[in-house]
């Protein structure tokens, strides 16, 4: 085995956005292309001589071409030990929790969460560093600066692992350390919650459907969920994953599960259905007639927590990004609780987390966790849910409506406008920008405008700064209009335009949301003009 010091040209866009570098797969085969990240990645960090890295990925196509080359590169960089989920998969909670466990120095998390995978769809790659959350954006931007001045990689001549095996290997003079992607995880969900009282709920009938959208969460699904809590065999579909999600779209939302809905608000469908997303740290939560908004999701299980046995000394606080809805607020006021308002994306998260100051974090986008991991997680979410249902014996139903009639209720809507011309989409957000100094006092209808920014977030760990982290425009009822661009898309540029307006505890908590939000709606494009400007009749999806 030798190690090869290799010429390299740099590439322009390798920007990390929210959520790791993603990019069309056919860019990610570009010569060099995944080479040139990576090595700009180990370039960013200090000391990884002889140190452990954990590798794994959603089983999207590409995962395995990558995984082989990240073992090389790992190798000729100096790490002494790699980590990687047998057949290169790993949740990305999962690989998270292995981060932590084994006290590695970081991971590589190969993913495009949500996106579609395949020859013609998206692939990613993320650093996590050795809390197992997302790096901050000091190392992010030190790794794309990196990128543009590159002109050589590191990697060996070392024949490829064999990713099926389990146990420890060598490339090079590095160890590989194949391990089953399930097994330590399924021990951390056991030491969190009440597998006991679940086991029960399943042997009285109560009926579940999980889809894990032919991606990672299927493994983890069938043996927690199936094997380990008794629900029965076929309560977890699509389980096995697979390199296009099956043709699919892995993201857990009312448009592409679509039928699970269905079934769910049929007479005969079962009482709970959930699914997660490629990389399995989203959440989908629908009770029997009931569809839980992600960001009541987080306020109802702040409330909850304690509950389950990992929370029962209560929680110390709640975080949620800045267009989750304020359902979370309430929650942490009463229970008298630090609450934090953070910028979108779970690299924002970490600090709160390991500095003890909070236990639950939340986003709107079917974001939710806590401080077992360093990322979101979907199926710890679910169990999450799983366990409240169990100990309070009600239904998804009533735990909501109970919700709402102690805190009120947050109606919430997203409406994102996709594959919007770029140029268009960040003019837009400019003029707003310019605009917004202006728009406090103003009067709309019945509505006055309190305040007017763009969000501009302040570590309180750290004392890190982070602006342009998108516009607010909030209203002196606590209705708000939120617009941002996506930093996970991979073509043209994505508008998120989020809107929420409260309805106190003894107001009307049966409306339609979307009627709910008329209104509110109708104003938001008076004031951003996104349908004018983009020439679209309506949103691509409404969440
Ligand atoms: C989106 C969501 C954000 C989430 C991010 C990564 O980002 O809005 O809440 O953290 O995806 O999720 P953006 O910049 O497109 O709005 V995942 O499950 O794709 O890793
Ligand atoms: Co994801």
């Amino acid at each position: 085995m030798t190690i090869l010091t290799e010429q390299t040209t740099p590439y322009d866009d390798q920007k990390p956005g929210t959520s790791g570098l993603r990019k069309r797969v056919s860019v990610y085969q570009q010569p060099h292309y995944v080479e040139n990240f990576l090595q700009s990645i180990f370039d960013s960090l200090d000391g990884v001589g002889g140190k452990t890295l954990v590798i794994g990925g959603d089983g999207r196509f590409y995962n395995d071409v990558v995984i082989q080359i990240a073992i090389r590169i790992a190798a000729a960089n100096g790490f002494g030990k790699v980590i990687v989920g047998q057949n290169g998969l790993l949740s990305t909670p999962a690989a998270s929790h292995l981060i932590r466990h084994n006290q590695a120095f970081g991971g590589l998390v190969l993913s495009a969460s949500h996106n579609p995978g395949g020859p013609d769809g998206d692939f990613g790659i993320k650093y996590n560093i050795g809390n197992g959350g997302p790096a901050p954006e000091r190392i992010t931007d030190a790794i794309f600066a990196r990128s543009k001045v590159i002109d050589r990689y590191k990697i060996t001549d070392a024949p490829d692992v064999a990713l099926g095996e389990i146990g420890t290997q060598s490339s090079g003079e590095m160890i590989v350390e194949i391990v089953d992607p399930v097994a330590e995880y399924a021990t951390l969900m056991q030491s969190l919650f009440d597998f006991e009282a679940i086991r029960k709920l399943f042997a009285s009938g109560f009926r579940m459907t999980f889809d894990a959208m032919h991606a990672v969460t299927g493994p983890y699904a069938h043996v927690i969920i199936e094997d380990m809590l008794g629900a029965p065999k076929g309560t977890v579909i699509n389980g096995t994953p697979l390199p296009d999600f099956g043709k699919g779209h892995p993201d857990p939302n009312l448009v592409y599960c679509k039928d699970m809905f269905d079934q769910l608000m049929s007479p005969g469908g079962p009482d709970f259905g959930a699914a997660s997303d490629g990389d399995g740290d989203r959440n989908l939560i629908i009770g029997k007639n009931r569809f839980v908004t992600p960001s009541d999701s987080v306020a109802i299980l702040a409330a909850n927590a304690a509950l389950a046995p990992g929370y029962a000394a209560g929680i110390k606080g709640i975080a949620r990004s800045m267009p989750t809805s304020a359902a979370a607020d309430r929650v942490a006021e009463k229970l008298g609780i630090e609450m934090h308002e953070t910028p979108t994306g779970w690299k924002f998260f970490g600090n709160l987390l390991d500095a003890g100051r909070v236990t639950i974090c939340g986003e709107e986008s079917a974001g939710t966790g806590s401080d077992h991991v360093r990322e979101k997680d979907g199926l710890w979410a679910v169990l999450l849910w799983l366990n409240v249902i169990a100990a309070r014996a009600q239904s998804v139903d009533q735990i909501v409506r109970d919700h709402w009639a102690t805190y009120g209720r947050n109606y919430y809507t997203r409406h994102d406008y996709e594959e919007v011309d770029a140029g268009i989409a960040n003019k837009l957000v400019d003029d707003l920008r310019a605009r917004l100094s202006g728009l406090a006092g103003q009067n709309f209808d019945d509505l006055q405008i309190a305040f007017a920014d763009d969000f501009t977030y302040h570590d309180p760990i750290d004392g890190s700064t982070s602006a342009k982290q998108g516009i607010r425009i909030g209203f002196t009822d606590g209705s708000r209009i939120v617009l941002r661009l996506s930093g996970t898309g991979t073509v043209g540029a994505t508008l998120r335009l989020y809107l929420e307006r409260y309805e106190a505890a003894d107001g009307r908590h049966d409306l339609e949301t979307q009627a709910a939000l008329a209104e509110l709606i109708e104003l938001a494009e008076r004031l951003c003009g996104v349908r004018e400007r983009t020439g679209r009749q309506k949103p691509s999806v409404i969440t």
